[in-house]
């Protein structure tokens, strides 16, 4: 049975794709700082009969990434797919009064966040001459809208760390996928502008924005390709968005 760990894993595209690959059977690994959260949807997916590791950890802490990584290895012999989904928005402002904590919180989850978890698991992937490392991306992450300036930095971030992965790794089998999503109604913006939850769902208003189970459907159709295909980057909104910055409520 194939073996996937997903992180942030507590709501939004890592709660979907856990769901969808635990209905598949693979034994699920889910990550998150929200204890609670974690436990109600290891219960959940156990309820699909997939066998589900739960690992309760702040991916910006590299001490707690590599404990929890110790843990898992001694559960698992081997991890086939890894998605380095965990992330976030702190705020959206211009440059010159962005609020440097949040720029701190983005850059540390988004960019150092996925690479700690990306130095423990590639190696694995390297023993086992085989793995499939898929990246959450972003649009954000292939044009800059007004104010997203840090965000869309640790998508770009994102972006260029996705190739270079794929190149280093290319020797050992191990494919490398970028998956950027345009606007999803999932947690993200409620998080982006701290509980505001009237900001955040005008966010949304006047548009059909993509679901976490699109995103879903989308990485498992990527996971699930003959060995020798791998598709590097897929860019995927919703048909009222044409880009970053051009969407149906400002055309
Ligand atoms: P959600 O807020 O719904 O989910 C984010 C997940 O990341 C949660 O499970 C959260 O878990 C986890 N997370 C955040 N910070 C940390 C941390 N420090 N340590 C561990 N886990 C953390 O948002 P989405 O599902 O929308 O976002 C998932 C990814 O998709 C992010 O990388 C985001 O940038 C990207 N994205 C989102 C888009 C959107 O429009 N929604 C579009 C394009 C990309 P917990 O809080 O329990 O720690
Ligand atoms: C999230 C998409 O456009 O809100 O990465 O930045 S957007």
């Amino acid at each position: 049975m194939k073996t996937i760990l997903i992180t942030g894993a507590t709501s939004g595209f890592g709660k979907a794709i856990a769901t969808l690959f635990a209905q598949h059977k693979y034994t699920v690994c889910i990550t998150g700082r929200r204890e609670e959260r974690l436990t109600a949807v290891k219960a959940e997916l156990e309820g699909y009969g997939a066998t589900v590791i739960a690992l309760q950890f702040d991916i910006r802490n590299r001490q707690q990434v590599a404990a929890a990584m110790t843990t898992l290895k001694e559960q698992v012999q081997h991890i086939d797919i890894l998605v380095n989904n965990a992330g976030l928005a702190a705020g959206m402002g211009p440059i010159d009064s962005g609020d440097v904590d949040d720029w701190e919180d983005m850059i540390d989850t988004n960019v150092k966040g996925l690479l700690y978890i990306t130095r423990q698991v590639a190696p694995m992937m390297r023993e086992q001459r085989s793995g499939h490392i898929i990246n959450i991306g972003s649009t954000a992450g292939k044009m800059v809208y007004k104010n997203g300036n840090v965000y869309c930095a640790t998508k770009y971030a994102v972006d260029a760390l996705t190739q270079g992965m794929r190149v280093d790794l290319m020797p050992y089998g191990i494919k490398v996928t970028a998956v950027n999503p345009g606007m999803a109604e999932t947690e993200f913006s409620l998080v982006r502008f701290k509980g505001d939850e009237a900001r955040a769902k005008g966010v949304y208003d006047g548009m059909d924005a993509l679901r976490a189970e699109d995103i879903a459907d989308v990485v498992y159709y990527c996971a699930t390709l003959p060995a020798h295909v791998c598709i590097n980057d897929l860019t995927i909104t919703c048909v009222n968005q044409a880009s970053s910055v051009y969407n149906i409520k400002n055309i």
